[in-house]
């Protein structure tokens, strides 16, 4: 027999699995109806037609997943791994269908076959994997990796449920669970051979070992599964399959019986929960973590099996861990994997013998770190009590880092007390904590940050310390968004467009869109560019019809603020201007306004009071001001429920005017504000994150800003901030809170909102009172600036030919090059026809 099973058996071209022309794929579908769905014609329902075409296109993947990992395993590369607890990846078929090049031949295939591909895109669940900017940045990521043909691994935790659904109900925000699998997953494969053990808690015994040495044993007291699912991560316009693996908690069969055996039938059971629940379901709060233990064993489990998969894959090539850091470089999306950098230790001494330094080495070569935000109570602290009770072995290993670390300080800064304090992984207090952020700096090799800024300010104020000890240790990498998703696809007239006037370079390298520079005094292009705008304006009008009863002029400016709800985010700085401008219609019915429709959308983490009375407080003055007869329809407030991906998608070319309103200093980076600027609607801004470059590149001309800078705000916060002043010296601000005060929104419980008034008067901890003239100033530049319409579109055009800088291809080339040292592997597939459609 051959020793390698089907060596000898070659695949046909035209295979029903691999090929691609219409007729192979009207054969595929129908065999996948039938074999994959169980059904005919006759029973078929859409969902079955498009669980048939995800098939269709899986098979065509698979076998340019498997080449692709052939040619990385032959060629012993290096390979990035980038590890995260999120990833927000956004539905899928239509992604798939246009990175494989297969979606005219598809369309056609499925028009001849009596069905329409539209209907059958909308039947996909959307895997609601993250919360917010920093899940669907991995999921850029992951698609600028494949395309520009880096090997990677995305690696995460496969929830069973995402990030909740939110429902309106009376102006209130309602959850419900997220249960995206029920009807299973098209796009995934199991590997249950791959599975791996991870350990939790009991404690540590030293011992001495053969060569009499000192060791630490971990004996653990409860074992969990992981196993893998992989979703394949096709690159746009080339060959190249990556993975996205994501895992799964699991108690073992045997490990059940054990304890069941033993008589104690509850107790087997609540450890089949307690594996069970860890990857239950994502935790909703953006931007704050909580210090709860289910959490902290998200991270470690998923980080655990990770790092035993990738140990595991590079000993298939090697016999010692010498070339480790040459051939892994394993990426840090925030500290929530940041206990790999103990665990990595743990795992070459412990399971692998080696010496401390020797392994201390290796980590400190594999690992980098990207920071994703300076808010304090965003930083992950976990109190030592609970996490010894947990990974007590870690804990070891984190003292010992941290012992070592300070001895480096004080001989560095002898005497400076208040360096070592400030510096510690561990933080002292009532309660003592490990400061994740320092873990991840010192055990890597780089850390950075997502925006010039934001950068900036990780140097001088967040890890200033840091930053003088290791200053090559910091770079900045502006975030980017892939222009397949956010253009390619939520787009397509743009597209096509611009693809008609400068080719379809644009797609691989968004530079090229500067040639649209070239068309800006085209008039008969400005009318096109128009026309387009408002026909994805009159798209979302018709949803708000449907979803909000509303019925909005598709000429009004389409004024729209969609991301995560937050107090720094300023949602309710907005929803002042627009009764700022209910106020001036009031006092004056016949005022020459400009019409806005004012759309938000957005989930609060559920336990957010602040977040969700903002929520409630947008509905209350969209009732208000949708239904006084005197403002006839010339300003309109919409909320749209259940903000994601695919709304987002959805959205974003339908706005006139981006709202990018975050008080400076505060927003790491946003990725939002490019997604509107790359479907041409004008952004309304701080000099905060991203929103400083993106300004740079499309001219201060083409961009309108307000408000303090960064520097002004810690100024103001230093002298003493009194908001106060604000509402006593503004007549038309003062009026804005007073209604609020006085239940003017909220007739049937008029003390409701007296929650924000008295936080913005005595607090207001995010300076909506000191930003509010220079906004509501700003807002009336921008109403003056669309009355002109052509001059409104050239500024569209400009911002879109602009925006080259802020493609994640773009961002991705630097952190390989700059971080980890990685080269593009191109991937030739041999047996099939290569030319793509
Ligand atoms: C960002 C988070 C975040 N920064 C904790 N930090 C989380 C922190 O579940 N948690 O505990 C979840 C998310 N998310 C965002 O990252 C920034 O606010 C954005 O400004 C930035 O654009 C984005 C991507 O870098």
């Amino acid at each position: 027999m051959n020793s390698q099973p089907f060596n000898d058996v070659h695949i046909h071209v035209e295979d029903d699995r691999t090929g691609t022309t219409v007729e192979t794929l009207k054969r595929a579908l129908a065999d996948n109806l039938y074999y994959i769905q169980g059904k005919d014609e006759n029973f078929a329902t859409l969902y079955d037609y498009y669980m048939a075409l995800a098939y269709t296109v899986r098979d065509r993947l698979v076998h340019r997943r498997i080449k692709t990992a052939q040619t990385y395993f032959n060629r012993d590369v290096k390979v990035v791994y980038y590890l995260s607890a999120e990833f927000l990846i956004g539905r899928l078929l239509i992604n798939n269908l246009i990175n494989l090049g297969l979606y005219d031949q598809i369309n056609q295939a499925l028009k001849e076959s009596g069905l329409n591909l539209d209907d059958l895109l909308e039947r996909e669940e959307e895997p609601g994997l993250g919360n917010g900017g920093l899940g669907r940045l991995a999921a850029c990521f992951m698609d600028s990796l494949a395309t520009l043909e880096i090997p990677a691994v995305g690696y995460g935790i496969r929830y069973e449920f995402g990030i909740f659904d939110q429902e309106i109900r009376d102006g209130w925000q309602v959850e419900h669970p997220d249960n995206w699998l029920r009807r299973g997953n098209p796009w995934e494969i199991a590997r249950p051979d791959y599975m791996v053990e991870v350990k939790f808690g009991g404690h540590t015994e030293s011992y001495t070992d053969a060569e009499g040495r000192y060791r630490s044993r971990w004996v653990s007291r409860v074992t969990v599964y992981g196993t893998p699912y992989d979703t394949p991560v096709p690159g746009y316009g080339c060959n190249t399959v990556n993975t996205l693996r994501l895992w799964a908690a699991r108690a073992s069969e045997d490990f059940d019986f054990q304890v069941f055996n033993a008589g104690d039938y509850t107790q087997a059971v609540s450890a089949k929960t307690f594996a069970e629940n860890i990857s239950k379901v994502l935790y909703p709060k953006d931007d704050t973590p909580q210090g709860k233990e289910l959490r902290l064993q998200q991270q470690y489990f998923f980080v655990s099996c990770s790092l035993q998969d990738i140990i595991r894959l590079y000993l298939r090539q090697h016999d010692t861990f010498d070339a480790f850091p040459d051939k892994v470089a394993i990426q840090l999306n925030d500290t929530h994997p940041a206990i790999g950098v103990a665990e990595l230790m743990r795992l070459l001494i412990d399971e692998y013998g080696l010496e401390w330094d020797k392994a201390w080495d290796i980590t400190r070569r594999t690992f980098a770190y990207t920071n994703h935000t300076l808010l304090a109570e965003a930083l992950e602290r976990w109190p030592v009590g609970l996490f010894g009770r947990l990974l007590p072995r870690h804990l070891e290993i984190i003292y010992s880092i941290n012992h070592s670390f300070l001895t480096e300080i004080q001989s560095r800064y002898p005497g400076d007390a208040g360096k070592l304090t400030r510096m510690s992984l561990i933080e002292e207090g009532e309660e003592k904590q490990i400061r994740m952020a320092h873990l991840a700096c010192v055990g890597s090799h780089t850390v950075n940050g997502v925006a010039a800024l934001h950068t900036e300010l990780i140097q001088k104020e967040l890890m200033r310390d840091f930053y003088e000890l290791w200053p090559h240790k910091f770079q900045n990498k502006t975030n980017g968004i892939t222009p397949r998703r956010w253009l390619l696809m939520s787009n397509p007239p743009l597209s096509d467009l611009i693809t008609e006037k400068i080719g379809d370079g644009w797609l691989k390298n968004l530079d090229e869109l500067r040639k649209l520079e070239a068309f800006v005094d085209d008039a008969a292009f400005r009318a096109r560019w128009r026309q387009i705008k408002l026909d994805r304006k009159k798209l979302l009008a018709e949803y708000l019809l449907r979803h909000n009863g509303l019925d909005v002029d598709v000429n009004s400016m389409f004024d729209v603020q969609i991301k995560r709800i937050h107090e720094y985010k300023r949602q309710i700085l907005n929803a002042l201007h627009v009764i700022t401008l209910y106020n001036r219609i009031k006092a004056n019915p016949s005022l020459d306004i400009v019409p806005r429709t004012i759309i938000f959308g957005g989930k609060a983490a559920p336990g957010y009071f602040m977040a969700k009375m903002a929520i409630k407080l947008i509905n209350s003055v969209a009732d208000v001001v949708n239904n006084d007869p005197d403002v006839a329809g010339r300003i309109k407030v919409a909320f749209l429920a259940n903000y994601s991906v695919s709304l987002g998608q959805f959205a974003y070319p339908a706005a006139d005017l981006s709202e990018q309103i975050s008080t400076a200093g505060k927003e790491a980076s946003g990725t939002g504000n490019m997604k509107f600027a790359l479907n041409g609607a004008l952004t309304i801004g701080t000099l905060d994150g991203a929103n400083v470059e993106i300004r740079e590149e499309v001219g201060a001309e083409n961009f309108f800003l307000f408000g303090l800078t960064a520097q002004e705000v810690m100024d103001l916060k230093a002298r003493g901030y009194k908001p106060m002043e604000y509402y006593n010296s503004n007549p038309e601000l003062k009026r804005v809170i007073d209604q609020l005060a006085s239940g003017f929104f909220s007739p049937k419980e008029p003390s409701l909102f007296m929650c924000i008034v008295d936080d913005l008067l005595n607090y207001d901890q995010y300076m909506l009172m000191a930003d509010y003239q220079s906004y509501v100033d700003c807002q009336e530049q921008v109403s003056q600036a669309f009355r002109h319409q052509d001059n409104w579109t050239r500024m569209s055009i400009l911002n879109v030919a602009r925006m080259g800088k802020f493609s994640s291809d773009r961002t991705i080339a630097q952190y390989c090059r700059e971080i980890w040292k990685v080269e593009p592997v191109h991937i030739e597939l041999e047996h099939y026809s290569q030319e793509r459609a």
